[in-house]
């Protein structure tokens, strides 16, 4: 029989695939959107580990395909952000011609998956038929109020020289170059994200989405249910709001702490105590939120100052500390150290009272750490003895009553610092007027174009490259045509990525982002894969801007992606794989060696696809090993006219059925594994019994197409079948056929087994015990059956006496 040469068979594939496209539409066919994140062509090239998810929805493509699907599988390219800005400043090479160069160079690995990408759906972020679009929504959100200016402090990276938003920064280091972040006041463009928390959290709800994911999200948007209350503050007329998610603890608020950026900070340091809150007012701006909030040892400083507790009117101390934050709640709290960690840290090292106000089964005890747990309330007066779970609804009805305070929720989430200092971005559309203040460039006008420029060196003022070009700068205002100064700042890197996918199903279009026929044919997204690392980033933005698009009528959806799927990271030695960590295997050798069908499996069959798996160099010999024996079998079987008989008929739909259902969780590994399972009962049946008929044989290349697609045509070709065999429909199990005939059945003797014995599924009762009480003959003998019981498929017991 024929040898199976991988490379010959590749390649001949690959070139009738791009003269015979697969996956053509037609009439009857439904549309099916099969997304990946798409990559940002970087300059060091595909991995082993980049193939996972490249891999993973190549094959749900294809299996849609062959559900019947027109199926559109896009690629594109975010290739805004700081690498190829990086790059163009040591280097001296236009970001622009780094980037072409890169996306060739990606797309030309990309293709060694032979995936079914539809190329003429490409899109580019930094092309500027993109970012029009990109710009073009910037300008709804203006004219919308969703986009304002503000001057604010932002997480400052001194070494990118640009601002960050609150996700870009990782443990109070910049996510993209490790530095410590610091703090900077700047004039920022802003996203109002936070008027869709509440769209946002909820809309989780209906989404087909890895709980993870959603769990992420609903933290990072961080609900909470409390209340305001109002401290009076003595000798002063203004009072102090702050924020708890805990008003059954009011009693025990035997403090105050103010952020050291709160409003009411320089009013509330009495004269001798100005100098201290100054200095550490000052040093505080120094420090990231994140480091703030994760200080062991608390600092702070008295102000000299009282409020009274609302609830029992005794004074409590005002200070002021940067463990709270100036930009959640109302930038101040009531201080409870007796039931709250933090508080309690502070009052012990401030020497400050701690008053029990929550016990276990309502006994006071001596406290060594804050009790956090419910409980019943103690030294609250006409509140004692109420469980502090009610209490919290008992106590915050009370405070409303009295005007003392209201219930409210808050969210974690912030708005979105969108702009960025740098100058490979997208130009926000704004242009600055004497007269008019900052106005959007018409529409007509858009896109506003990257210029040229000399050094892509951020100046580091705050100011972006950008505002060196004066004529690019110095413009003309689009609302009353006096001189105006075009907006330098740039898109942050989501900035595209938040929208990209609408554009693919309509890249040509000049009058609309999306055309609503291609709209309503194509989206929401069906299926979108990617890495976990976008759980809040990416995933979410892209939500944000999609309600937005909705709220506009630009588009006719409110969620972009209904179903989501996370591939797992491959690693090597125990590390993530990547270049920095030198554990690198590339694709080329692998393909060289086994093939691309071959690699394309073993990227599924390495572990269960949502988990990290382990790279094994070695594992692809055993795959390489089960295409072999695919190729063998059909090879030594498509000429023997075999008649199907009911053992082949039963492997066959059990192949179908284990392949089908695995697929459709996700099991990509376990469908590798029922491939390998039941090919070996086909090749038992090929060696031992009278061999595999041709429809066995043709189901078996139909159900292996999407993940050896390459074989699959060719040994589709081999049985004599004309055209592609992605023109088969995907098979369905019949599951008459699938019934075992015959079972193992373990034999018990007073409840132990001691024997087992094969019967057929249907057989009779009578027939079964005997067939039982022969194969445990030697254990009976000499006792009496004073039972038998057999429960068809579960259990034959034989209860015997002496
Ligand atoms: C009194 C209290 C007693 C509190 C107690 C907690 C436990 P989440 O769930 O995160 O919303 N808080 C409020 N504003 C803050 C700010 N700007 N910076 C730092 N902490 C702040 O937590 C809300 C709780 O965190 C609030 O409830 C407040 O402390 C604190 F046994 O008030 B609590
Ligand atoms: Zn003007």
């Amino acid at each position: 029989s024929k040898l199976y040469n991988h490379k010959t068979i590749e390649n001949k594939w690959r070139k009738n695939w791009e003269t015979n496209p697969i996956n053509l539409p037609s009439e009857d066919k439904k549309n099916y959107y099969c997304l990946d994140m798409f990559p940002y062509p970087s300059g060091s090239g595909l991995h082993v580990g980049h193939w996972r998810g490249y891999v993973l929805s190549d094959v749900w493509s294809r299996y849609k395909i062959l559900q019947g699907y027109h199926v559109l599988h896009p690629m594109g390219w975010d290739a805004f952000g700081l690498p190829a800005e990086n790059y163009a400043i040591t280097m001296g090479v236009h970001p622009a011609k780094a980037t072409a160069e890169n996306v060739e160079n990606f797309k030309r690995q990309l293709k060694e998956i032979s995936a079914v990408y539809n190329w003429d759906n490409e899109v580019n972020t930094t092309d500027p038929n993109f970012y029009k679009w990109t710009q073009w929504i910037f300008v709804q959100m203006f004219k919308e109020g969703l986009a304002y200016e503000k001057e604010m402090p932002i997480n400052w990276c001194p070494s990118c020289k640009t601002g960050l938003a609150n996700e870009e920064v990782k443990d109070g280091k910049c996510d993209r170059c490790d530095s410590e972040v610091t703090k900077k006041n700047l004039r920022q463009w802003m996203l109002k994200i936070t008027a869709y928390a509440e769209r946002l959290l909820n809309d989780l709800d209906d989404l087909n989405w890895p709980s993870k994911v959603k769990k992420m999200q609903s933290d990072w948007i961080g609900k909470s249910y409390g209340a305001e209350v109002d401290f009076e503050v003595e000798g002063h007329d203004e009072k102090i709001k702050v924020f708890t998610t805990r008003p059954d603890t009011l009693y025990g608020a035997t403090f105050m702490v103010l952020a050291p950026e709160h409003e009411l900070v320089k009013t509330l340091a009495a004269d001798t105590h100005n100098h201290d809150v100054e200095a550490y007012v000052f040093n505080a701006s120094l420090k990231s939120s994140v480091d703030r909030l994760q200080e062991k040892e608390k600092t702070g400083v008295f102000t000299g100052n009282y409020a009274i507790n609302p609830l029992n009117k005794k004074k409590v101390p005002i200070w002021i500390s940067d463990y709270v934050l100036a930009d959640y709640g109302t930038g101040a709290i009531m201080c409870v150290p007796a039931h709250d960690e933090r508080d309690f840290a502070f009052a012990k090292k401030f020497d400050l009272p701690i008053v029990q106000v929550i016990a276990k089964d309502g006994i006071e005890v001596d406290l060594d750490e804050a009790y956090t747990e419910v409980g019943v309330m103690i030294n609250s007066d006409a509140f004692n003895g109420i469980p502090s779970d009610e209490a919290k609804e008992v106590v915050a009805n009370y405070l409303e009553e009295k005007k003392i305070g209201v219930k409210t929720t808050n969210y974690k989430l912030r708005d979105w610092v969108f702009s960025r200092q740098r100058y490979w971005g997208e130009p926000i559309p704004i242009v600055h007027c004497p007269n008019c203040g900052p106005v959007p460039v018409k529409e007509e006008d858009l896109p506003v174009t990257l210029p040229e420029v000399e050094s892509y060196e951020p100046t580091g003022t705050g100011e972006s490259p950008l505002a060196d070009i004066h004529e690019w700068v110095n413009t003309t205002c689009p609302e009353c045509g006096g001189p105006g100064k075009r907006e330098t700042n740039t898109m942050p890197q989501w900035a595209g990525s938040s929208w990209y996918f609408l554009r693919y199903v309509d890249v040509d279009n000049n009058d609309a982002l999306v055309s609503k026929e291609k709209m309503k044919a194509w989206l929401p997204v069906d299926m979108y894969v990617g890495g976990i690392e976008h759980a809040v980033l990416h995933l979410l933005y892209s939500r944000f801007y999609t309600k937005f698009l909705y709220d506009i009528g630009a588009v006719e959806f409110e969620e972009p992606f209904t179903q989501l799927f996370n591939q797992g990271m491959i690693c090597k030695n125990g590390a993530k794989m990547s270049k920095s960590k030198g554990n690198v295997v590339s694709p080329d050798d692998l393909v060289e060696n086994y093939g691309c069908d071959s690699l394309r499996i073993y990227e599924l069959f390495v572990g269960p696809p949502e988990l990290d798996s382990e790279w094994d160099d070695r594992g692809i010999e055993g795959v390489y090993r089960f295409i072999n024996k695919v190729w063998n079998l059909v090879m030594d079987n498509k000429d023997r006219k075999v008649k199907v008989t009911p053992e082949l008929e039963k492997i066959r739909h059990l192949l179908i059925h284990e392949v089908t259902h695995r697929m459709d969780s996700f099991h990509m590994n376990t469908v590798v594994s029922a491939f390998m399972e039941y090919t070996n009962s086909l090749i038992h049946q090929s060696k031992h019994n009278q061999g595999v008929d041709l429809d066995t044989l043709k189901t078996l290349i139909t159900l292996l197409a999407p993940f050896a697609p390459h074989m699959a045509e060719e040994l589709w070709e081999v049985i004599g079948e004309k055209g592609t065999v992605f023109e088969q429909t995907w098979p369905v199990a019949d599951p008459e056929k699938m019934k075992e005939d015959e079972i193992e059945m373990p034999v018990q003797v007073n409840g132990k087994v001691k024997a087992t014995i094969t019967i057929g599924v249907d057989e009779a009762k009578d027939s079964v015990l005997e067939k039982a009480k022969l194969a445990v003959e030697k254990v009976i003998h000499g006792q009496s059956v004073v039972k038998e019981i057999y429960v068809p498929g579960r259990i034959i017991n034989i209860v015997v006496k002496a």
